[in-house]
């Protein structure tokens, strides 16, 4: 099967949340398919190092320094783009939080600055690059959802509930977008190894369970999301809309 199904070659993508984690690893993955990646996070020394190591290492990568959170510096980061002519053909939707607590302890806020962060975020990113893919004919929107898409656990409710959305998100944006040539699609990590799961990965009993309910009986690494999230930015899913994808080891197909 000819290489140019998954070439990125003169496309650009938007990852968001995309300066450390899933969201660099992913980023990095498109740009070594030959994707010009716009990095984007809220800490723009962060930005900065990751962009610099990426064109470092040959890569092309610009960086947009907004916080998804903030609809007013959505709106103007997307009418930069307009302004200097940056037309994204891929967007990932990978900015989020975790936060572990009890529901009976959790705040309010605390539940809703999971929810803006996790899934607000990717509806009004979604909607402002949407707009401009529409006007094209084309796009690729992927966004980030998680087995807690599919399968809940205690003290991470709210990050479920972003999770579970962002999978129904996925469905709406097919229902709306796929007919001007968008394809939306998300990718389900299981328990990966990165700075979101310090804490539990440095907790033996949590590494012991993770290891024993996952088929693959280990936790997965950030890179191991790359061929599906080149996949779905790809020619090669261009009949493939409203899936989700889980890159979790098996887990949430077996007891
Ligand atoms: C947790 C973890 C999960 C991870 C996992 C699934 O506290 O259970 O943070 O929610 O995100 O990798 O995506």
């Amino acid at each position: 099967m000819s290489n140019s199904l998954f070439s990125l070659k003169n496309k650009t993508a938007l990852v968001t949340g995309s300066s450390r984690g899933l969201g660099h690893a992913i980023a990095i993955g498109l740009a070594q398919a030959g994707a010009s990646i716009v990095l984007n996070g809220v800490d723009q020394e962060r930005l900065q190092a990751a962009s610099e190591k990426m064109r470092d290492e040959g890569l092309s990568v610009s960086e947009a320094c907004f916080d998804v959170t903030d609809e007013a510096s959505v709106i103007a980061a997307f009418e930069a783009f307009d302004r200097e002519g940056v037309a994204l053909d891929i967007l990932v939707n990978n900015a989020g939080i975790q936060l572990r607590k009890p529901m009976v302890e959790l705040t309010t806020e605390e539940w809703q600055r999971v929810i803006d962060t996790n899934l607000t975020s990717a509806f009004v990113v979604g909607r402002e690059a949407a707009k401009r893919m529409i006007a094209r004919g084309s796009g690729k929107i992927i966004n980030m959802g998680s087995l807690t898409s599919e399968l809940a656990r205690a003290t991470v409710a709210p990050y479920t509930v972003s999770k579970g959305g962002i999978k129904m998100l996925t469905r709406s944006m097919t229902a709306e977008w796929a007919e001007h040539g968008i394809q939306v699609n998300a990718v389900g990590p299981g328990y990966m190894l990165t700075d979101m799961n310090e804490a539990l990965m440095a907790n033996a009993q949590f590494d012991d369970w993770v290891r024993g309910r996952t088929p693959a009986r280990r936790w997965g690494k950030p890179e191991e999301l790359v061929g599906t999230a080149v996949f779905l930015a790809s020619t090669a899913s261009d009949y493939v809309n409203g899936q989700i994808i889980y890159v979790d080891g098996g887990m949430i197909s077996v007891l």
